[in-house]
């Protein structure tokens, strides 16, 4: 069985009022939650994303609206549409993602478990599978 693609429930602590969720570090969220990012104002046509890490992890969840993510692990890939509040997806470390199909609404919330440090990047595709591979 892979792991490629990790669904996070979340649970929703919603009532008569309407929804709200909360993220917890080593909770919901698999690690200690270091930085939180969300992109937004994407716009028609655009993709994002095109690397992957060499050691953080993401949750990244669609709060408002939908996109598509493609996620390879160098032997396997899975294409997945975030668009749920309530439903975020892991994107393990050593995980080529992209970024596709984004509306034009999309709030896309990224927990990760690092700060930003541009030296974690991968950003050739071949330099990624020559990674995974060693
Ligand atoms: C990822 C996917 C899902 C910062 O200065 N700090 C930050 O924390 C981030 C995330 C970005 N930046 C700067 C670096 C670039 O100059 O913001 C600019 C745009 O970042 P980037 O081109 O990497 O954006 P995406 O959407 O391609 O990738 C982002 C994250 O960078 C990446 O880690 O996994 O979203």
């Amino acid at each position: 069985q892979s792991d490629l693609v990790q669904w996070i429930e979340i649970p929703k602590l919603g009532d008569d009022r309407g929804s709200l969720v909360a993220l917890e570090g080593n909770k919901i969220v698999p690690f200690d939650i270091e930085r939180v990012y969300y992109i937004f104002g994407t716009k028609p046509g655009v993709a994002r994303g095109f690397h992957a890490h060499k050691a953080l992890k993401q949750v990244a969840i669609c709060i408002t609206g939908k996109c598509k993510m493609l996620l390879d692990n160098g032997i396997e890939k899975a294409e997945v549409w975030l668009d749920s509040p309530a439903k975020g997806i892991l994107i393990n470390h050593l995980v080529w993602h992209e970024m596709h199909e984004f509306s034009t609404d999309c709030v896309l919330l990224v927990l990760a478990s690092e700060h930003y440090d541009e030296s974690d990047y991968i950003r050739e595709y071949s330099d990624f599978i020559t990674r995974v591979n060693t």
